[in-house]
């Protein structure tokens, strides 16, 4: 029985990375040039770590229709990995960002590389569970791939249905699905055993958001999925499962303390919220018994900084920054008390000429002054502008000094506005 005792010696090793949203911008910035260097660390990564599985949960793409520059990125990538053996196989599952027929074109051409696409729900569960080989060619692992389940792919609307009949049925839909997924990799996993003798694991997919996952503030989940898709609880997921590999949520975590149910996290911050939080990849070792998770930390390629203060606050930090000397992208947020209409520009010039790149400066100043007079039982109508004006000082706490000038512009304003009317409209008034 020298064969049993090959993969009770040799685990086999999957590597879970999820949302890695290719051609994704940040604040109307390019980012090739990281998700470039990220793709590199992969290649290498799986070469090293003598990986036999890249699986990516979700969120390949950032858009439906991605720019020939993202979809090089991939291709590029996928070449390079299936070209100097860096792992025998690939699975690759659609997101909510990706779209169904482009993931879903170049399947059979990818099939060829060892390559194994899901973008939709097969025909049967038998489509979507896949037995993948070790490096002896022998059965090792069977993948149950669930790309992300759009209500339409599962069932046939009904009319006069409400927003609760309408979750209630996705997640069941949702769970039905996962039993169906379940019972045909267990199907695999006894034809194995009396086959061979030996227990294959099983590792599932899915792109959703697991009950009491995390978010950020900025990491474009949370509207997309509150209310139109509910919060999956655990127990969705079949028990014959070893492992789950999730996309969808981009902070890596597990879902309810359950180490082998995981969100492997986006490898790149897609928004400032994220920025500053660490990045990673699973690796997950598969023996005979039993599992073995490892995160394997993604380096940072492009650093990210969100600043939040008054001026002398923004001013110190960014000379900070700049003295650093490296490459940062910033957001910057003024939340100070006096007004400072040129802030942009006098950010730009501490900046000027260094490696620190201003992508979004938010005057929260200039914002609330936009925020409407308020509830003091006043109409907008019965007040002078002069009036609303002052209001407006008063509400926003504009320091005393500021005031009399911002009067005398205010003034301006609308006496110039007056002239115009009093010019083009002296019938009507
Ligand atoms: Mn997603």
């Amino acid at each position: 029985m020298t064969e049993e005792k090959i993969t009770n010696g040799t685990p086999y090793r999957v590597l879970h990375s999820s949302d890695w949203h290719l051609g994704a911008q940040l604040a109307g910035r390019r980012r090739h040039d990281e998700q470039a260097a990220f793709l590199d660390w992969l290649a290498g990564t799986l070469r090293r770590e003598a990986v036999d599985c890249l699986v990516v949960a979700g969120d390949i793409f950032d858009t439906t229709v991605p720019t020939n520059q993202a979809q090089r990125l991939l291709y590029d990538f996928l070449v390079k990995i299936a070209r100097g053996g860096a792992c025998r196989h690939v699975v690759l599952v659609a997101g909510n960002h990706d779209s169904v027929s482009f993931l879903e074109a170049p399947r059979q051409l990818l099939g060829a590389l060892d390559i194994h696409v899901v973008a939709q729900i097969g025909e049967g569960p038998e489509d979507d569970v896949f037995v993948l080989d070790d490096a002896a060619g022998r059965p090792a692992l069977i993948v149950g791939a669930v790309p992300y389940l759009r209500d339409r792919d599962m069932r046939r609307q009904a009319a006069g249905e409400t927003a609760a009949d309408k979750e209630r049925l996705l997640l069941e839909g949702i769970e039905a699905h996962y039993a169906k997924i379940g019972q045909q990799a267990e199907a695999l996993r006894r034809a194995e055993l009396e086959r061979s003798g030996r227990r294959l694991p099983i590792l599932l997919t899915g792109h959703l958001f697991a009950a009491g996952g995390q978010t950020a503030t900025d990491d474009g989940v949370r509207e997309l999925y509150v209310g139109s898709l509910g919060r999956v609880p655990r127990e969705v997921f079949p028990a014959a499962a070893d492992y789950v590999a999730l996309g969808h949520l981009h902070a890596a975590q597990t879902v309810a303390g359950d180490p082998t149910v995981r969100y492997s996290g986006a490898p790149l911050a897609v928004g400032f919220g994220e920025a500053g939080r660490e990045r990673a990849v699973c690796r997950v070792d598969f023996a005979e018994n039993s599992i073995e998770v490892e995160m394997i930390q993604v380096p940072v390629f492009q650093r990210l900084a969100r600043i939040e203060g008054d001026l002398g606050q923004l001013q110190q930090e960014l000379e900070t920054l700049v003295a650093g000397g490296e490459s940062v992208l910033v957001e910057l947020r003024y939340t100070g008390e006096a007004i400072v209409p040129d802030l942009a520009a006098r950010m730009a010039e501490i900046v000027e000429g260094s490696g620190v790149e201003l992508l979004r400066v938010i005057n929260t100043r200039v914002l609330a002054q936009l925020l409407p007079v308020g509830g003091a039982g006043l109409e907008l109508g019965e007040l002078e502008p002069a009036e609303v004006f002052e209001h407006c000082l008063e509400e926003n706490d504009v320091p005393e000094e500021q005031r009399e000038e911002l009067r005398l512009c205010f003034a301006e304003i609308v006496a110039a506005r007056q002239a115009l009317d009093a010019g083009d409209s002296d019938a009507t008034s």
